[in-house]
C-alpha cells in the first residue's frame, strides 16, 4: 500500500472509531502505526492517542504560523519566577559564560556546548505565538539554532524516538517525538525580539516548540537526552506535565 492510502485509511479509521464509541479501536489502530504517546495509559489515555495519532498523520510537516514584526506583543508576560538556586545565580553573575548544554543518550558523539558555541551555528529567527494552557498568550520573535542542527552534530541513532530536555529547574523536563525534534521551527532559543533571551523568558537557553502549548517550551535548558523509550524518565509518561494531569502531547 502507498503511504498516502495507508494514511487515509488510518485517519478514516481513527475518525470512525472516535465518532462511534470505540476509542479502544482507535488505540489499537494507533498502536499498529506506532503512534501511541507515552502518557496513553491514564483516564484520558484513549483520547490522548486519538489526538496525537490524528495530528501526527495530518500535520507532521506543517509549520506553526509566523507573524509580521508589527504583531509582536509589546509587553509579553513572563510566567513564574526565574530559578532561585545558587547555581543559577552564579552562572547569571558570570554572564552565562559557563552555561553548558549537554547532549547524550542514543547519539554517536555525545557533546557539550557553550552558548558561544551554539551561537556560531546557523541561526533561525521566527515570530510565533506562545500560548499558555491557562488562557493567555503573546507573540514574540525567537532566535536560536534549530534543534535538528545540534542533533545532526551529535548524530542521532536510527532507533531514536524521543528527545528529552531538562531544565536547571529540576521539576521542569519534557520530551518531544522526532517529528517535533527535527521540525525546522523547533529552536534552541538564545534570543528574543532582537536581543538576548531575557531570564524571565528562559534565558540563557530555552527550547521553543511552537507547534505545542507554552508548557512544552521549557526554560533554562541544560541537557538533552535522545532515547527510544520514556521508561526510566520520571514516571515514564514523557514529561513532568502528565504527572500533574496535563497531556504529554499539547499540539495546537
Ligand atoms: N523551566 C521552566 N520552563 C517553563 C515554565 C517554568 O515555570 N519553568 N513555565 C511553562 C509555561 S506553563 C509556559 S505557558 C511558558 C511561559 O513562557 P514565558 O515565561 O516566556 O511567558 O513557559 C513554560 N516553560
Ligand atoms: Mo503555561
Amino acid at each position: 500500500m502507498t503511504n498516502l492510502s495507508r494514511r487515509k485509511l488510518f485517519t478514516a479509521g481513527l475518525a470512525a472509531a472516535g465518532g462511534a464509541s470505540g476509542l479502544a479501536v482507535a488505540a489499537a489502530l494507533a498502536d499498529r502505526y506506532g503512534l501511541i504517546p507515552p502518557d496513553h495509559g491514564g483516564l484520558y489515555g484513549p483520547g490522548e492517542t486519538l489526538t496525537y495519532g490524528t495530528h501526527r498523520l495530518l500535520t507532521r510537516h506543517s509549520l506553526a504560523r509566523e507573524f509580521p514584526r508589527s504583531q509582536i506583543t509589546k509587553t509579553p508576560f513572563a510566567n513564574g519566577k526565574p530559578p532561585q538556586s545558587e547555581d543559577f545565580k552564579l552562572l547569571q553573575a558570570g554572564g552565562f559564560a559557563d552555561w553548558r548544554l549537554t547532549v547524550d543518550g542514543m547519539v554517536a558523539r555525545p557533546a557539550t556546548f557553550s552558548l558561544a558555541g551554539l551561537r556560531r551555528y546557523p541561526s533561525r529567527s521566527q515570530i510565533t505565538h506562545l500560548a499558555c494552557e491557562e488562557g493567555w498568550s503573546f507573540i514574540a520573535e525567537w532566535i536560536g539554532v534549530p534543534l535538528i542542527h545540534v542533533l545532526d552534530m551529535v548524530g542521532i541513532l536510527p532507533r531514536a524516538k524521543y528527545v528529552v530536555y531538562f531544565s536547571i529547574q529540576r521539576d521542569w523536563w519534557d520530551s518531544v517525538d522526532m517529528a517535533d525534534a527535527l521540525h525546522p521551527q523547533t529552536l534552541l532559543t538564545y534570543g528574543m525580539n532582537g536581543g538576548d533571551l531575557p531570564v524571565g523568558h528562559g534565558g540563557p537557553l530555552r527550547l521553543r516548540v511552537p507547534r505545542q502549548l507554552g508548557y512544552k517550551s521549557v526554560k533554562y535548558i541544560t541537557r538533552l537526552t535522545v532515547t527510544d523509550t520514556m521508561k526510566g524518565f520520571g514516571k515514564g509518561l514523557g514529561s513532568a506535565a502528565p504527572e500533574e494531569g496535563y497531556s504529554w502531547y499539547a499540539g495546537i
